[in-house]
């Protein structure tokens, strides 16, 4: 893997659970966005795995399932686990979506489009190469560039661009790395006319975010605080955020991020897909559910090959010229790993029959 660094640390080898599900000869693919470490969040591979196999699995076991929907239901007494919970669901989607020969988009209502691509930069040596970096990436064609920040590394690397480059679609993303005491040096960055701040304040601070919001021009994206629809709701009301990131890993699954979709869209609130350096089958299904009409912003479905040397899935998630990606076309995700490729990485597997 391509290492990835950010306010909460460098990444240098991704370790990733997939999850396969089958009916008969059918079979489905999930892929779980759980790290290897409680960085980003609190679960990781090694907890899901725990979960996915002690208690997930075991509650849909030898039970007739009539789709990925009715999941939820059968978890409601296990608390958190989110990533756990999607990577599980995503499989059944994809399941269920090939079971009827639709395509996953189209099974969620929405016909399949080119999603607008951003792309996320991680924290660079320099400002030079940091510079470097946006030049090439836009020139890829990149809709929408996203600089990782930190103290120490925010309001200068963001005048550079802006000094060198222009006016290009840019914003930063903090992942949580400032505090409330921050507010007047986060508000030097109004100066530079960005889309968006994604998550400057901790991941359960919705208030001081509101108050943030307040004082500051440009517009707060939430992430790592919306773990589901109450949380979306209670943003949105607060006034914590004017638009807000969705990853499915971080929700729960599909389900609750179409909820946050309808929620968000209902109160004019633009989303955004994330990513979580998924490989090939999470991009691919990150892809399918962009397509609902909220997803109006450009979202990091930046193509995997920028990551991962090679991908799990064959031929690779690119971005086209014109900076979008294809939704993958054929039933379900529309991609499927290559055997060998994870004959090859895998460290670890487990099969569950009912
Ligand atoms: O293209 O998948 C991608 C990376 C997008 O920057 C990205 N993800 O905070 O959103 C984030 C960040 C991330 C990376 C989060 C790794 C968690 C793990």
């Amino acid at each position: 893997m391509r290492p990835f660094e950010t306010s909460f640390g460098a990444l240098a080898a991704r370790e990733l659970i997939l999850v396969a599900v089958r009916d008969g000869e059918v079979v489905g693919w999930g892929e779980c966005v759980a790290d290897a470490d409680p960085y980003y969040s609190s679960e990781t591979t090694a907890t899901a795995w725990h979960m996915l196999s002690r208690y997930l699995v075991p509650a849909i076991l030898n039970r007739t399932i009539g789709g990925a929907r009715e999941l939820h239901a059968l978890w409601h007494r296990v608390r958190g686990h989110r990533m756990a919970k999607a990577a599980l669901e995503m499989a059944a989607w994809d399941l269920e979506a090939r079971l009827a020969g639709q395509p996953l988009c189209e099974r969620l209502g929405a016909p399949a489009r080119p999603i607008p691509a951003g792309v996320s930069i991680g924290i660079q040596p320099s400002i030079d190469a940091l510079v470097a970096r946006v030049e090439a990436e836009r020139a890829e064609g990149y809709q929408r560039i996203k600089i990782k920040i930190k103290p120490g590394w925010d309001v200068e690397p963001v005048r550079a661009i802006r000094e060198r480059l222009g006016a290009i679609p840019l914003m930063v993303d903090a992942n949580a790395a400032y505090s409330p005491t921050d507010a007047a040096h986060l508000r030097q960055l109004d100066d530079f006319d960005l889309m968006m701040i994604e998550q400057p304040l901790d991941y359960d601070d919705l208030v001081q975010h509101a108050r943030l919001q307040s004082a500051l021009g440009t517009a707060i994206c939430l992430d790592e605080s919306i773990t589901g629809p109450r949380l979306a709701a209670d943003a949105i009301e607060l006034g914590a955020c004017r638009i807000i990131n969705i990853k499915p890993g971080r929700m729960g699954g599909f389900g609750p991020s179409i909820a946050v979709h309808d929620l968000a869209r209902a109160a004019g609130v633009p989303v955004w897909h994330g990513g979580m350096l998924e490989s090939g089958i999470g991009r691919a299904a990150n892809l399918h559910l962009s397509t609902l009409p909220g997803f109006s912003l450009p979202g990091d479905v930046a193509a995997s090959r920028r990551y991962f040397v090679p991908d799990l899935i064959e031929p690779p998630i690119e971005v086209a010229p014109d900076g979008t990606v294809a939704v993958p076309a054929g039933p379900g995700i529309g991609v499927r790993p290559v055997d060998e490729r994870v004959r090859r990485f895998s460290i670890q597997s487990e099969r569950f029959t009912s």
